[in-house]
């Protein structure tokens, strides 16, 4: 991390002060068991991939820190990842300040398209309407059929938003994914809100 900052001090030219940004913002990703949430978020965090599949109980939160603006915004991803599968007992505490999700279906099992509305509607309930970003996740495994791709343009239509086809095994587009969310999440802000999290705070750092 600080061997990043200081490579954007030199790219900078070194010896400025630099106005940075940092912000924290919670992410959840969406979506039927064994879509490949957990694989996309370690994919993602570590980059790496693990055929087993175990689900448990519970929450993970895991933390990610990208830089955007030209390195001048420090942005803090907390991802939250439901292990197993979902009760609405979960459904509160889970989309509590969530600010973003990443909606993911299987390419490979149809239902899993269906239940996307679901999804989105039991999350809008509590964060009201956030950006999203649709998933068709597995794209290893099979090519995306011309219904599928249809109805994912439908639902990138339906919220403004894009539809992308990844593999959290081969790495397709994972990351854009990731960051696609964030740059929504991002520009929302600017638009609309101002700062709201009290973590967020701006510092002026002097490069060496
Ligand atoms: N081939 C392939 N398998 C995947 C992909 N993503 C997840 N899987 C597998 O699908 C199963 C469920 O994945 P997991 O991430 O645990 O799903 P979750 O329940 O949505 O968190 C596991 O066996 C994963 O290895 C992918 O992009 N391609
Ligand atoms: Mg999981």
């Amino acid at each position: 991390m600080i061997a990043r900052r200081r490579m954007y001090d030199k790219i900078r030219g070194g010896k400025t002060a630099i106005h940075m940004k940092e912000l924290f913002r919670k992410i959840c990703v969406l979506g039927d068991p064994a879509v490949g949430k957990t694989s996309l978020i370690r994919r993602y965090v570590i980059d790496i991939f693990d055929d087993k599949y175990i689900p448990s109980v519970g929450m993970k939160v895991t933390k990610k820190l990208i830089y955007l603006d030209e390195g001048s915004l420090a942005l803090t991803l907390m991802i939250w990842d439901i292990l197993g599968s979902k009760t609405r007992r979960f459904d509160s505490i889970y989309y509590k300040g969530v600010e973003g999700a990443l909606i993911v279906c299987d390419v490979t099992r149809e239902k899993t398209v269906d239940s996307v509305s679901n999804w989105i509607t039991g999350m809008f309930e509590i964060t009201g309407e956030v950006p999203v970003v649709f998933l068709a996740n597995k794209i290893d495994l099979e090519k995306a059929s011309t219904a599928l791709k249809q109805q994912m343009s439908i639902f990138a239509r339906s919220f403004k938003t894009e539809s992308m086809y990844t593999s959290a095994k081969t790495g397709e587009n994972v990351e854009d994914a990731f960051l696609s969310l964030a740059k929504k999440i991002v520009s929302k802000r600017e638009v609309v809100m101002g700062e709201k999290n009290e973590e967020d705070r701006e510092r002026t750092r002097v490069s060496e």
